[in-house]
């Protein structure tokens, strides 16, 4: 961590004045779909709800694409839902630098452009926006500055996280009672799976979504539900657990469309949807299986029972994250409820849950379900993480 200082946030500011406020949000996709997940949701956010002037700066438009299919990935500059898109490239062109710069994920902004930010004579506030974490230490970081070494700059760490002291979560104006409408309307349910070409569900069957890394796991639970009762159907984006499917199933390069039966299992190869449609898949899903960190919000805020994969980092640093998460997400389960969680996390992150371990923590649906929703309910009455970071920049602008 450079070196940081202390600092207060700053007063709440009212949605007029961002009206015209430019801000550049920078995106480098890495290796998945998170990094420009959380920015892509954040500059929709601040163009739908605070009118600000969103240019967002993705390396890698075709990864893009997956999540957003209006995205062309040969166009260096377009519009897509009031965000002006432009390819990142090296060299970067030269622009006048927005008023606030979001460099994500520790993506590192070009040198020529921090060097515009430093010369133009205007102030600019520059956001390291960094990972979600529900580790306690997030409070103390949060909102913490960083000088340039050699230019009139500063960095701003800001970090997204549960407790009211750090950034929150990205949780746009709505969402609940869209989703609680959703959730409360069979038809709508009914359009949905109809949409993405599935059978509407069967009373007795349990509907699960399938998003993870690399995970022996999946082959002993493809095991335990087609031998285990109810019904499970299990939905896979293409690309993912491919391996798993083809051995299990017998089947070679499994794409979207196929459907694979045995005994009481049965899996379904989906396309990658549009991110607000797998917003809403895992909304339609009894219980959802996430990884990384936008899904795993995203999970969180759908109000249904869910796993989370954890983006495994090097010397086991993400332990303590998932295990900080399940300290507070646990919070207000039976000891029996949260110990079956707990569980079925730490041996589903390292590749070794089974049939037995998902029927034990399945015993404890009901619960689980009444969980989810009040857990949702909580992220959704905090101030959100779109809303605290316009506030924060505010203060800082004055
Ligand atoms: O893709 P990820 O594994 O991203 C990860 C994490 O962000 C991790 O912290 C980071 O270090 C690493 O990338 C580089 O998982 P995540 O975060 O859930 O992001 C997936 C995005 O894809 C999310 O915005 C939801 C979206 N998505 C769709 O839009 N449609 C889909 O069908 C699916 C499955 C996902």
């Amino acid at each position: 961590m450079p070196l940081l200082k202390r600092m207060r946030l700053g007063p709440e500011t009212s949605i007029s004045d961002n009206n015209h406020q430019a801000w550049d949000v920078f995106s480098a996709v890495v290796d998945n779909y998170g990094d420009i997940g959380v920015c892509w949701r954040l500059s929709r956010q601040l163009v739908a709800e605070y009118r600000i002037n969103v240019r967002l700066w993705v390396d890698c438009l075709a990864s893009f694409q997956k999540i957003c299919p209006e995205i062309d990935p040969l166009q260096q500059k377009q519009q897509c839902h009031g965000v002006e898109i432009r390819q990142w490239t090296d060299p970067f062109p030269s622009v006048e630098p927005a008023d606030v710069v979001v460099e994500a994920f520790g993506c590192k902004l070009p040198a020529n452009y921090v060097e515009a930010m430093a010369s133009g004579g205007r102030r600019h506030i520059w956001i390291n926006l960094e990972y979600l974490s529900a580790e306690e230490w997030v409070d103390s970081y949060h909102g913490l500055i960083s000088p340039h070494p050699q230019l009139p700059l500063a960095k701003h760490f800001f970090f997204p996280g549960f407790s009211p002291m750090t950034g929150g979560l990205l949780v746009e104006k709505g969402l609940a009672d869209r989703r609680r409408n959703f959730q409360a309307c069979l038809s709508l349910k009914e359009e949905f799976w109809r949409g993405i070409g599935l059978p509407v569900p069967e009373n007795e069957e349990t509907r699960v979504s399938l998003f993870c890394y690399e995970n022996k796991a999946v082959s002993n639970l493809f095991s335990g539900w087609a031998k285990g009762k109810p019904p499970v159907v299990c939905l896979v984006p293409e690309g993912v657990a491919t391996e798993q499917i083809e051995r299990f199933f017998g089947h070679s390069s499994p794409v979207p469309g196929n459907m694979f039966k045995k005994g009481g299992l049965t899996v379904c190869v989906i396309s990658f949807l549009e991110q607000d449609s797998y917003d809403t898949l895992l909304w339609a899903c009894d219980f959802n299986f996430v990884r990384g960190e936008d899904s795993f919000v995203r999970a969180q805020l759908a109000a249904q029972p869910m796993a989370w994969q954890i983006y495994p980092q090097e010397e086991g640093a993400h332990w303590p994250k998932l295990n900080a998460f399940l300290a507070r997400y646990c919070c207000g389960l039976s000891p029996d409820a949260a110990e079956r969680l707990v569980a079925f996390s730490e041996k589903w992150n390292r590749g070794e849950a089974d049939g037995a371990d998902w029927e034990k923590l399945w015993i404890h649906r009901a619960e689980l379900e009444n969980h989810a929703r009040d857990w949702a309910d909580k992220q959704e009455e905090k101030e959100d993480l779109a809303t605290n970071l316009v506030n924060f920049c505010n203060s800082k602008l004055k």
